[in-house]
């Protein structure tokens, strides 16, 4: 991609091939320069990143505790500042696990001072480092250790948390939701995050191939796809505004075909695909 630093910030680690979460957090670090300081809570870019003594960080980078990303990441504002120091992003890459369920109040509390941070959600839909376990934001119907599909429950009953408009309706002052399959807009909108003073959240689809059944050459098409069938709307929320940014209306017939090259959904019966078409077309009813 054009204009991004040619330096790597985030290499020689041990993701899987095709991981949706390297990606995110590389080009995020190569769109944010070595200034920025990257806090990660536990989850698989800790995991993959940080095994002594081989540091998979060019930059600095540290780990929280699973609860505290947005707090450490506040602390680390605080020192610098302290210190003299300016023009550094203190920059949070966390799973969807460590942010919709056990990151949220730190975030929430971070977002209502306005504390000048950018949170990174990388949203691979499950808690993936331990095994693929229901977090807020798996998906309906997808199969998960936790929601296993059998015959009377087909994998996960429940919708997956509303976490853009939960951060939006904090009154942030920037928040969006981006793809690993739309790198130009998600590159867009960490500058425009980064240009930002006070709280900045980026919600970034990240698929991941071990959990979700999927092969590793098809995380960016997937991540694209997601969009572009209607499931995963690109968006943006600033001075009290929601905007979209890449459009598209969903779309009954790309939404199945989504579904069914992830293993995940493989259970899925004709009235589950009815139900994720459904519900796919009233949360866009409400952009
Ligand atoms: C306080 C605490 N509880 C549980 C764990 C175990 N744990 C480590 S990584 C992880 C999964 C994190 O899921 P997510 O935040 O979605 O990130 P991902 O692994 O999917 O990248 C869990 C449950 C932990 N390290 N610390
Ligand atoms: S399990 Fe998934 S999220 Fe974790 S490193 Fe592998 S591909 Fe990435
Ligand atoms: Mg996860």
């Amino acid at each position: 991609m054009k204009n991004l630093d040619k330096n790597e910030y985030f290499f020689g680690h041990k993701a899987c091939a095709g991981c949706g979460g390297a990606l995110a957090v590389r080009i995020a670090l190569k769109t944010l320069g070595e200034r920025a300081v990257a806090v990660l809570p536990a989850g698989c870019m800790s995991a993959v990143g940080f095994n002594f003594p081989q540091l998979a960080f060019a930059n600095n980078a540290i780990i929280s505790t699973f609860a505290g990303t947005a707090s450490m990441l506040t602390g680390i504002v605080s020192g610098l500042r302290a210190r003299g120091e300016t023009g550094f992003t203190a920059v949070g890459f966390a799973g969807d696990g460590g942010t919709a369920d056990i990151g949220i109040q730190a975030l929430s509390g971070a977002i209502d001072r306005n504390d000048d941070i950018l949170y990174i959600c990388y949203d691979n839909e499950a808690y993936m480092n331990t095994g693929v376990q229901k977090s807020s934001l798996t998906p309906f119907g997808a199969r998960t250790t936790t929601t296993p599909a059998g015959d009377r429950i087909r994998g996960n009953i429940r919708e997956k948390k509303r976490m853009f408009e939960i951060v939006a309706a904090h009154g942030i002052s920037y928040a969006a939701t981006a793809s690993v399959g739309y790198l130009r807009d998600y590159v867009e909108k960490i500058r425009k995050a980064a240009a930002v003073r006070g709280a900045k959240y980026i919600h970034v689809l990240a698929p991941c191939p071990t959990g979700w059944g999927t092969g590793a050459d098809e995380t960016v098409e997937l991540a694209a796809e997601a969009v572009d069938c209607g499931l995963f709307p690109l968006r943006e929320f600033s001075d009290g505004k929601f905007r979209v940014t890449i459009r598209r209306t969903p779309n009954a017939g790309a939404i199945r075909a989504h579904l069914a090259r992830q293993g995940r959904f493989r259970h899925l019966t004709e009235e589950d695909i009815e139900h994720v078409i459904s519900l796919t077309a009233a949360r866009s009813n409400h952009l």
